[in-house]
């Protein structure tokens, strides 16, 4: 019988019969391709929310195709004035989204193929079909159902949304009596979003001190910051309780600098890194924004710029007891971040945000990580807004991890290094799952 391995090896591996261990290249791609498809994915990072959430609740045909992504690559038509464009009602924009990027174009970028995926996996013929024949699909099914069928066909068993306390309508369910419906369905964690906090202090302040909250003062004074910092602790204490967030996070400007003489830090080190020890929580740093440099576009104004990679080394060397979930928009910034990550283990990378989230570079990315930190990274998040968008998210997501996973592995076999599916299986939920519930040191069925 031929077999790639001798007695030795198959020592190392008392315990497991010969069978298991992969015999063949092509063995060896069919069995990554089988593991990333099953397995059953935490998404990390979402903006989805579910039906208790009412209007928060972004699901179907105008939802999908009015996606901001959607809505730059249609503007991009000079003839469409941007006034003209934001006059219109919610279906009309869509009805000129799909117009001009589905009925005139090919539907090529990442994003407009994402929407055939979407179509595709639903068993709705891509072929001549009509935005209205995608409305009646929706409408003749009921939110939940498509909850059930979205995890089901992305193979999603939970995700997490992103909570705004902060922010008017949702806050103002929390605080109401649904509260108790809007943890109900276990499916949705919650993470407690801080960016108006440490991005824009001055209206924050204005909200918090309409909530009861003493942060009036200009911290100039000594009294006036211990004030602010237990005012702040008080309020973000109350949400954590409200909300049993997974996680706090905060997504902040390309120009993020840390430790700085400014409120940023301030906020940071007096108030959200004690909480955060406090309640056992990580922080999620989302860095490298540059928002709005085309307002005209409103949500889909926001860009990418390099951000500093040494504010992320500051944050976890000097904050041992805090950890980091990271993840930075530039395509420039990621071999460094690696490198920072392989230095600290309250660090944890997570997927490929936003702008990065296209095959290419997820390949590349991906594969960067694979060599510099092994499996020890968080492979994706979808940051849906929509729900059905998850469908596409993961199907391209996982065909590209695929990919780089099986460059990783045939390195190792070519070698005559011995892996067994229980291996692939391993390293393939620990990336699209396991590593995420482990860092932040949470139980998985919470
Ligand atoms: O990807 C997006 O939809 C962005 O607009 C942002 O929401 C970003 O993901 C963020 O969380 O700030
Ligand atoms: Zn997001």
């Amino acid at each position: 019988m031929c077999t790639r391995y001798n007695t030795t090896t198959r020592a190392k591996y008392k315990g497991v019969t010969l069978g298991t261990f992969i015999q063949s290249s092509e063995q060896l791609s069919q069995a990554i391709a089988a593991q990333v498809a099953s397995v059953s994915i935490t998404d990390i990072h979402t903006h989805l929310f579910p039906q208790a959430f009412g209007e928060l609740m972004s699901s179907g045909a105008d939802d999908l195709i009015n996606y901001h992504y959607l809505v730059a690559e249609a503007l991009l038509d000079n003839r469409i004035s941007k006034e003209y464009f934001w006059s219109l009602e919610n279906s009309e924009r869509a009805d000129l989204i799909w117009q001009r990027l589905f009925v005139d174009q090919r539907p090529i970028s990442e994003a407009t193929r994402g929407i055939v995926t979407v179509l595709n996996r639903l068993g709705l013929a891509t072929k001549d079909i009509k935005l209205s024949e995608l409305r009646e699909y929706f409408e003749e099914t009921s939110k939940e159902q498509m909850i059930d069928t979205t995890l089901s066909l992305a193979n999603v068993r939970d995700v997490v949304m992103t909570n705004d306390p902060l922010d008017e309508v949702e806050s103002h369910l929390w605080i109401n009596d649904k509260f108790r419906q809007l943890t109900s369905d276990k499916r949705f964690h919650r993470a407690l979003r801080l960016d108006q906090i440490l991005n824009d202090w001055e209206n924050s302040k204005v909200k918090l001190v309409n909530r009861g909250y003493q942060v009036d003062g200009d911290l100039d004074t000594p009294n006036q910051r211990t004030l602010a910092v237990e005012e702040l602790s008080r309020f973000l204490t109350e949400w954590i309780t409200r909300m049993d967030p997974l996680y706090l996070a905060a997504s902040v400007p390309s120009t993020f600098t840390y430790p700085a003489s400014d409120l940023q830090t301030f906020l940071l080190d007096e108030v959200v890194m004690p909480v955060a020890r406090r309640h056992n929580l990580t922080i999620a740093i989302m860095a490298g924004t540059k928002r709005q440099i085309n307002p005209d576009l409103k949500l889909a104004g926001d860009s990418v710029a390099s951000t500093d990679v040494g504010a992320v080394e500051n944050l976890a060397r000097n904050n041992p007891n805090n950890r980091f979930l990271v993840t930075l928009l530039s395509l420039e910034d990621q071999h460094r971040l690696t490198v920072v990550a392989r230095k600290f283990s309250n660090i944890m990378i997570f997927g490929c945000w936003w702008f990065l989230n296209t095959p290419s570079l997820i390949e590349k990315i991906t594969t960067m990580r694979l060599e510099l930190l092994g499996p020890n990274f968080i492979a994706q998040h979808s940051d849906a807004r929509v729900l059905e968008q998850l469908i596409y998210k993961w199907s391209h997501s996982r065909a590209t991890i695929t990919k780089a996973l099986q460059s990783q592995y045939s390195l190792l076999f070519d070698e005559n290094w011995a892996i067994t599916e229980g291996d692939i299986e391993k390293d393939v939920t620990a990336l699209f799952r396991g590593n995420f519930w482990n860092f932040i040191k949470r139980d998985p069925k919470s």
